[in-house]
């Protein structure tokens, strides 16, 4: 069946729900992608009405053309002209219906206005039902994934050519983007992380004007977008590494630990298994390292659904107080890190699938 039709039936059947009102207020919010399956062009102040059988898409005439190319099989585009026409649209449709909204991406101020304008029998939220859809992914969407994946190990492929003295983070931030988009990435999926030296034992550092010096840590996690779907891996270097010294006997040390711990993880990733477990199995490996050298150092969840967003689900991971069974088609990153401040980390981060065989790197 048809992805979006299925969407609709999920969403619909059993349900006493009349319409859903998706706003995209801000443009690129990914509930609003998930249902209409668009993929160019913003979209800002479009409306999506969803109902039983079909979508309508309401836009302005800026887009209006972007719509008709992009749309799914069972939308209609419905040019409008202004504010009014919006309300005009929607109250008719709604007025004393049961009318969902998302309550995730709606800003407070636009859900007092619509409550107001439309006066629908009962408003309820649709947020959480959208988001446990989504975890499970459509073979389609593993296709984008994939992709996704597959530019982003391309990056890693060839990046450590550009690893040279005196080479700040920023420049090399700005050449992995420049190659991401060079083998048909839409853009990065968040902004790259590029992190040298003791900069790497801050997990979420921002590129800087920092220089590269050797016998030190090269820490990146990078995505790229495709199709709107996302990827996030991370990869650490030690580059020119001075074997001899103590410092490199440390650095390698963790890696060869986060590496471990990832491997422990990923095998323990199948379907019917709690969140909690492969997170804590990687944390356990780390924590009881050597007498406990490591311990306390890894210092965040496992991993994260991966989708529409980079962070696709966040309530529901593999983390420490996940209680949710794992399911087949659900992708998530694998994740472990060993963060020592003032020295440096290592984090190794690949994208799994979970497939009916266990997981599968992607
Ligand atoms: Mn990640």
């Amino acid at each position: 069946m048809d992805d979006y039709k299925n969407r609709l039936k999920l969403i619909f059947d059993n349900s006493n729900l009349d319409y859903i009102i998706l706003s995209n207020a801000a443009g690129n919010n990914s509930n609003f992608l998930y249902m209409s399956g668009l993929k160019n062009g913003l979209f800002e102040g479009a409306i999506l009405l969803l109902s039983k059988n079909k979508m309508e898409l309401l836009t302005s005439i800026l887009e209006y053309e972007e719509a008709i190319l992009g749309k799914n099989s069972i939308t209609d585009v419905i040019k409008i002209s202004s504010r009014e026409d919006y309300e005009k649209h929607l109250f008719k449709k709604t007025k004393n219906k049961v009318v969902a909204l998302d309550f995730g991406s709606l800003p407070y101020k636009s859900y007092k206005n619509l409550k107001k304008l439309l006066k629908p029998k009962k408003i309820i939220d649709i947020s959480g039902k959208l988001q446990e859809m989504r975890l499970i992914k459509t073979e389609n969407e593993i296709k984008q994934i994939k992709k996704a994946a597959s530019i982003t190990k391309q990056v890693f492929n060839v990046i450590e050519d550009d690893f040279k003295i005196g080479v700040t983070e920023l420049d090399l931030a700005a050449k992995i983007d420049y190659i991401m988009m060079l083998n048909g990435a839409q853009e990065p999926s968040f902004t790259s992380i590029v992190s040298f030296g003791s900069n790497a034992a801050l997990p979420h550092h921002m590129p800087s004007n920092a220089k590269l010096n050797e016998n030190s840590f090269v820490l990146l996690d990078i995505g790229s977008r495709y199709n709107n779907y996302c990827s996030d891996m991370t990869r650490t270097f030690i580059f020119r590494p001075n074997k001899k010294s103590n410092k490199y006997k440390r650095m390698s040390d963790m890696y060869d630990v986060v590496l471990e711990a990832q491997k422990l993880a990923f095998n323990s990733l199948k379907e019917g298994v709690l969140g909690r477990v492969p997170h804590n199995i990687a944390m356990d490996y780390i924590n009881n390292y050597k007498n406990g050298i490591y311990k306390g150092k890894f210092i965040h969840s496992l991993g994260h659904s991966i989708g529409l967003d980079v962070h696709d689900n966040p309530s529901i991971g593999l983390s420490p107080n996940v209680n949710v069974k794992i399911k087949r088609n659900m992708v998530f990153s694998d994740e472990p890190g060993i963060y020592i401040n003032g020295f440096g980390g290592v984090r190794l981060e690949d994208d799994v699938l979970i497939t009916k065989n266990g997981a599968k790197f992607l």
